[in-house]
């Protein structure tokens, strides 16, 4: 069986993070070029929302008969700001990036310092969809953390300088802020820490990981 996986994306990071994946399953993984201007993300509330309609629109590009296409999408949910910015994570970085966010969440502190570290909480959420070259299969991956005070670290890429990743317990679980658990970053971002590291936590790994249990025995035939 073909074993590639045409992944459509413009974000290089995501690129590397799943062909590391699924690397590890004796896949590869390759960028599906299409024409610019010819896919069109939705203005949608949800990761979901935006996963299905870019998954439809890629496989209308497929590179040959049957090929499995990969689509993901990805955001930074600050629970202080209601899930923002959340679907729009990408505008939102282009134009405030890293900076601006911090500013946003001091000046909520500001007004509240006593609720500071609740204030902090976020997620990355993550939805990957894939085409096996006869269903779709939609996988789903959120990896709790917390905003940190100030960027750090030039790894990953995205809002990784200023994202701290929870602790997890031996099975993955992530734990309260301040716990240690038996995975940690100790305290540090995304940014600062390597990228084998941060695939133990990862919100697109979960995801990916939900769609390889969807699709494994594809692997195994
Ligand atoms: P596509 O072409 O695949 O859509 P994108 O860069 O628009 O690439 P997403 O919509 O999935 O990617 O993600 C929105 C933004 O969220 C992205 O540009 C990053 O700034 C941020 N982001 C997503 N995953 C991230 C991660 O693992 N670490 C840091 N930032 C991330």
């Amino acid at each position: 069986m073909d074993t590639t996986v045409w992944f459509l994306t413009s974000n290089a990071g995501k690129l590397a993070e799943a062909s590391h994946h699924f690397s590890e399953l004796g896949m590869t993984v390759r960028a599906l070029e299409v024409p610019e201007g010819s896919i069109v993300e939705p203005q949608a509330s949800t990761l979901e929302e935006v996963a299905e309609a870019k998954i439809r629109q890629a496989m209308e590009h497929l590179p040959h008969e049957g090929a499995m296409v990969l689509v993901e999408d990805a955001g930074l949910f600050v629970d202080a700001l209601d899930g923002f910015p959340g679907v729009y994570s990408s505008y939102v970085h282009e134009t405030v990036g890293n900076a601006g966010m911090l500013r946003l969440l001091a000046h909520l502190l500001s007004e509240d310092p006593a609720r500071s570290k609740r204030l902090r909480s976020a997620s990355f959420q993550a939805v990957a969809a894939l085409w096996d070259g006869h269903e779709i299969h939609v996988g789903k991956g959120v990896c709790q953390g917390s905003i940190a005070h100030e960027a750090k670290g030039e790894g990953g890429f995205g809002y990784d300088p200023i994202f701290i990743p929870s602790d997890l317990d031996e099975e993955g679980r992530p734990l309260d802020p301040e716990t240690l658990g038996a995975v940690s970053t100790h305290g540090q971002t995304f940014g600062s820490v390597d990228a084998e590291m941060k695939h133990q936590f990862s919100h697109r790994r979960r995801a990916l990981d939900d769609i390889v249990r969807q699709v494994q025995h594809l692997v195994n035939r």
